[in-house]
């Protein structure tokens, strides 16, 4: 896209945005200025925020103003009367459905900015609603859509590796969830499990597997138990743009509880204490509807900037640097 069809498409000069981190992972919440996608539903907002102003997130979220960690939420009105606001998160490579930490730092942020009180609140997301929670000490509980296992114990062939098996499971996102992997969850060894991880990715893709009505599985969750006594197991994240999740996923753990659920190896209820790979916890319970299980997910976020990124026309990099 041109600059001129960037600006005939309404795109801004400069947006407000706050950043925050919850247990290592960094969000940056778009609150004022960004493109107006309308009064739809979130789901279809989502859409036209994908197929109409792709620049727009690269712009926020990549290089020279972001980095491939970073997950970006466009702040928007609801459409739901319950929710006090709507969010539309994406990364580095796309659009996201749900951010579990990008929820807890978006509620740091309304918080922050005098929108919320403490006490329980709804927002609106492109795959339902979800409740947030304010507690003291910066604590954020998340009650995230309903979540479920969609496949137990599915074998693929991993290039490297060869045969490995793995639940797929829904906690907002797609996740292929593996506890056999013979791999050591140590932040020293980021690397080698993201090369892993993007191998078990290519091999879903090859083999087709996917989940319920074709979704991509595009994040993948290994784990292992810890030494830490507050925790009850370490995960490691790919998320769909090739970086880890810095902090134990919302989503992710989401997914999890709903396996450990299925298996009953947890009761609804009872809490599952998730580190992430680089040792920040979330804390989740499940409570059960129907065949799903509907998981509050609890961590902390800090908000750790404010202000204005701009957006020259005449910057040769105003959209981000791609790689
Ligand atoms: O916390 O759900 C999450 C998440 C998804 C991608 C990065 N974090």
């Amino acid at each position: 896209m041109t600059v001129e069809t960037l600006h005939s498409h309404g795109w801004p000069d400069s947006v407000r945005i706050v950043d925050s981190h919850t247990g290592g992972e960094p969000t940056r919440i778009v609150v004022s200025g960004g493109p107006d996608l309308g009064s739809g539903k979130l789901a279809e907002r989502r859409e036209r925020l994908r197929d109409e102003f792709d620049d727009f997130r690269a712009a926020v979220v990549l290089e020279p103003r972001g980095t491939d960690v970073l997950v970006g939420g466009l702040l928007v009105e609801p459409s739901e009367p319950d929710c006090v606001a709507g969010i539309i998160f994406f990364n580095n490579v796309g659009v996201l459905n749900m951010c579990g930490h990008g929820t807890i730092g978006l509620a740091a942020t309304l918080a922050h900015l005098g929108r919320v009180d403490k006490g329980v609140h709804r927002l609106d997301t492109p795959v339902g609603s979800v409740g947030i929670e304010l507690h003291e000490n910066n604590e954020v509980s998340v009650e995230n859509v309903p979540s479920y296992r969609f496949a137990r114990n599915l074998t693929i062939e991993v290039e490297g590796h060869g045969p490995l098996s793995g639940d797929v499971a829904w906690g907002g996102n797609w996740f292929f969830l593996v506890e056999d992997h013979g791999q050591v969850i140590e932040v020293g060894n980021v690397e080698r499990l993201s090369d892993f991880t993007r191998r078990i990715r290519s091999a879903l893709d090859r083999e087709g597997v996917t989940g319920a009505d074709g979704g991509e599985i595009d994040h993948i969750e290994l784990f292992a138990p810890t030494d830490n006594p507050a925790a009850d197991s370490r995960n490691f994240v790919l998320c769909p743009g090739g970086a880890y999740d810095r902090s134990p996923c919302g989503t992710g753990t989401s997914a999890k509880l709903a396996c450990l659920v299925a298996d009953g190896k947890l009761s609804p209820g009872e809490t599952w204490r998730q580190e992430s790979v680089i040792g920040s916890i979330f804390e989740a319970t499940g409570k059960l509807d129907g065949d799903k299980v509907i998981p509050t997910v609890r961590g902390s976020a800090y908000v750790t900037g404010e202000g204005e990124l701009f957006f020259d026309s005449t910057d040769p990099l105003r959209t981000g640097i791609s790689t």
